[in-house]
């Protein structure tokens, strides 16, 4: 007799798939309905990031990851963390079975829910993902989410979208999210530090992104990152570095028109290359990335 449980536990990933979901794709996460290994790899996951993470995230990050208690045992509960989210800045996170569609992830930040995979990586996929699970999800992208500034951020990211979409440039601001939101590092006065949340759920990227000679780091340029092809299978061959959450939200909170008509005849840039006007904080040797270098 097929067990239907075994089922959801050798693929993880398709857990939410049947259930019913809503015009907006948000599901009901049915929290009670977790197993205990996934509790538990919750808790594993979560207490080897900490130990990583301590000396590597920024400490707005670590501030707010420790506010939101997302140390409580186990995985969290959407409803209860967006209630001690919503009052710090409006956001609340909403349970999805797996990647929306770009308008209706844009319609969700926009009005400040961010949408979260509700199942979790299995055994096999602790360290690389093909699609946002709930610890990428609420312990990579929500801690910041309490911060004031980076909550306005993703919010007009959210508005900037469509927009984006009906000017057929969406590549170019997914550019700026895949190098800030997902993998954006920061200067600090202890040195440089993490902020994006793809590097966050990912202990071995953490240390790469900081500690590798591979990878070039470059100090963040708006219209240079919206040029910049990005690789999703891999860590990055090129990681740029931002100054604070509010130079970012200021060179964004602009209209994007201008640059958008520049990126129509500019040409793209490879994930490895350097090029002339760069901020070079680091030049990689790209020796991790072996064949792939070119
Ligand atoms: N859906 N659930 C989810 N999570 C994402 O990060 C996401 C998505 N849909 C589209 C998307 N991201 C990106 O393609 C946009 O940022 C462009
Ligand atoms: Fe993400």
């Amino acid at each position: 007799m097929p067990d239907m449980h075994a089922n959801a536990e050798a693929n993880p990933r398709n857990r939410f798939r049947a259930v019913p979901r809503n015009e907006d794709f948000t599901i009901d996460q049915d929290w009670s309905s977790y197993s205990a290994a996934e509790h538990e790899r919750w808790d594993r996951l979560f207490a080897q990031s900490r130990a990583v993470l301590q000396e590597r995230a920024c400490a707005e990050f670590l501030e707010m990851a420790s506010v939101l208690e997302l140390s409580c045992s186990g995985i969290p509960d959407m409803r209860r963390l967006s209630d001690r989210l919503a009052p710090m800045t409006g956001w609340r996170v909403v349970p999805v079975a797996g990647l929306v569609p770009d308008e209706v992830f844009f319609d969700h930040l926009a009005n400040r829910r961010f949408p979260a995979g509700a199942f979790i990586r299995s055994e096999q996929e602790m360290d690389y993902l093909e699609e946002p699970d709930i610890f990428h999800d609420v312990f990579g992208h929500v801690p910041l989410l309490a911060n004031p500034v980076f909550a306005d951020f993703m919010q007009a990211y959210g508005k900037g979208g469509r927009r984006a979409m009906q000017l057929g440039r969406l590549q170019n601001l997914a550019r700026l999210y895949w190098y800030t939101v997902e993998f954006g590092l920061i200067r600090t006065p202890q040195g440089l530090r993490i902020f994006g949340a793809g590097i966050m759920s990912s202990a071995a990227e953490s240390v790469f992104a900081l500690e590798s000679d591979s990878p070039n780091r470059v100090a963040f340029d708006l219209a240079r990152v919206m040029r910049t092809r990005y690789i999703i299978d891999d860590f990055q061959q090129t990681y740029f570095v931002i100054d604070s959450f509010r130079g970012l939200l200021d060179e964004c909170y602009r209209d994007f028109g201008a640059l958008y008509e520049q990126m129509a005849t500019a040409s793209d840039v490879e994930p490895h290359a350097l090029i002339e006007g760069d901020s070079v904080i680091t030049r990689g040797t790209l020796g991790y990335f072996g064949d792939r270098r070119k």
